[in-house]
């Protein structure tokens, strides 16, 4: 039995782990912010370096008996910027949020200007929501997408001659297609702004080389290590230059970005780093600088791609038309259902998905127009083009027969046969 300990402590809590393993084998995840980590990182996650306290940074300890813990954050901090390709990494917020809020307190003081794509566009709630911290504490205002869903580069850039944020962002969630972190620099630079890249879903493709790295035009760089880069829940916040520990806050020059950086996670925002969470991270690191896992990273976009082609050769309309990485949007009214309908529709079938809003979209975040799904979990369980081609032709059943229960059952038991040939964490006995 999976967990004996976990079973012999707390029955309920293991029947409960148990039985989201088997809905996860017997569906498919398609949430493009969800996946697969490996097992040695639920291992190193479940280590006893849980229980230790290590308030500071290596070797500037506010606790003793940091010597094995000291060496696992440098591990994780170098894995960090040999893969980004970076001098200075922190590895210590809590996850993306926290780093986001970390970044801003670096930066900016509270008041100050921030722009960033608006969370209805494809944004995050940490861009600029008004009821989010950012938009709280900060003066944020947002950038949107065109109708069709582009970033539309030339309308960023006169908004920020307008508005003069101290920070532009750019990072999404639901954006379907390249960055170009080099506009968003230039646009930065003639404004005199700090550049944000929130780089949390497409860090795995980053690493991977199947999208842009924003490295040598960000200011900062922060990502999640959960999504795409296939680690366990964290995140990171990447910079170029070298911190100088001042004991005076250092000023908010670039040079000084990775002190402030430092400061700003702690003693700013964050107690004692989560040191299993540590572990996990550089665990993750490791895997994602083989080459195996540039092969994933590519395998993610053809994977999308070829969804984005079934789908949109159904009659299906996509934002944007289509997809350049590991997501897509598609707009479901014109199937004549909700985006809680598709959700619920394709639950039924199996495929987990999200609700999501679509540009100019007349319906309420709740109940928006579109749903949001993609490629990097069913990826890591081993699927490919046609395995993908397949689930197409179960996603376009499923909605177009929303409330056909005997039609959804019909997909949800050929979606688990599919789902049961490429089991997610498979050297689990069950
Ligand atoms: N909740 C994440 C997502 O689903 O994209 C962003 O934080």
């Amino acid at each position: 039995m999976l967990y004996p300990h976990l079973l012999a402590g707390d029955p309920e809590i293991h029947g409960l782990v148990i039985q989201e393993l088997a809905r996860r084998r017997a569906g498919i995840d398609m949430i493009p912010s969800e996946n697969v980590t490996s097992v040695a990182v639920i291992e190193a996650l479940g280590t006893i370096l849980t229980d230790k306290y290590s308030e500071g940074y290596p070797h500037k300890r506010y606790y003793g008996g940091n010597e094995y813990i000291d060496q696992i954050e440098i591990l994780a901090e170098e894995r960090a910027k040999a893969l980004f390709g970076v001098t200075h990494a922190n590895v210590q917020p809590y996850s993306g949020s926290p780093a986001n809020q970390a970044v801003y307190m670096a930066l900016l003081n509270p008041g100050e200007t921030v722009l960033g794509l608006s969370l209805s566009y494809g944004g995050h709630l940490t861009h600029g929501l008004k009821v989010n911290f950012s938009g709280i504490y900060y003066n944020a205002l947002n950038y949107t997408t065109n109708a069709e869903g582009w970033i539309d580069y030339d309308a960023v850039e006169a908004q920020a001659k307008e508005v003069r944020p101290k920070l532009l962002i750019c990072g999404t969630t639901a954006y379907p297609r390249t960055i170009d972190f080099a506009r968003m620099a230039a646009i930065a630079k003639s404004v005199d702004a700090f550049l944000l890249a929130d780089i949390s879903h497409i860090a795995g493709l980053v690493v991977a080389g199947a999208h842009p790295s924003p490295v040598g035009h960000a200011d900062v760089i922060t990502t999640t290590t959960h999504k795409t880069l296939r680690g366990p829940r964290g995140a990171m916040i990447l910079c170029n230059g070298l911190p100088s520990n001042p004991l005076k806050a250092p000023e908010r020059t670039r040079e000084n970005i990775p002190s402030l950086i430092d400061r700003a996670v702690f003693p700013g925002l964050q107690g004692g780093p989560h040191n299993h969470q540590t572990a996990a991270i550089a665990v993750a690191l490791k895997n994602a600088a083989t080459e195996e896992f540039k092969t994933y990273g590519h395998q993610i976009v053809k994977n999308a791609t070829t969804l984005a082609a079934a789908l949109t050769s159904k009659g299906c309309r996509l934002i944007t038309g289509g997809t350049d990485n590991h997501l897509m949007v598609m707009d479901v009214t014109a199937l004549g259902i909700s985006g809680s309908e598709a959700d619920v529709a394709l639950g039924k079938a199996g495929i987990t998905v999200n609700k999501n809003t679509i540009p100019n979209d007349p319906r309420k975040p709740f109940d928006p127009s579109g749903i949001r799904f993609g490629t990097p979990a069913l990826t890591s369980r081993g699927l490919k083009e046609p395995e993908v081609e397949e689930l197409a032709e179960y996603m376009y059943s499923a909605l177009t027969h929303p409330t056909d229960a005997a039609m959804l059952a019909d997909i949800q038991s050929k979606v688990t046969a599919l789902a049961q040939k490429f089991p997610p964490y498979p050297e689990l006995e069950a």
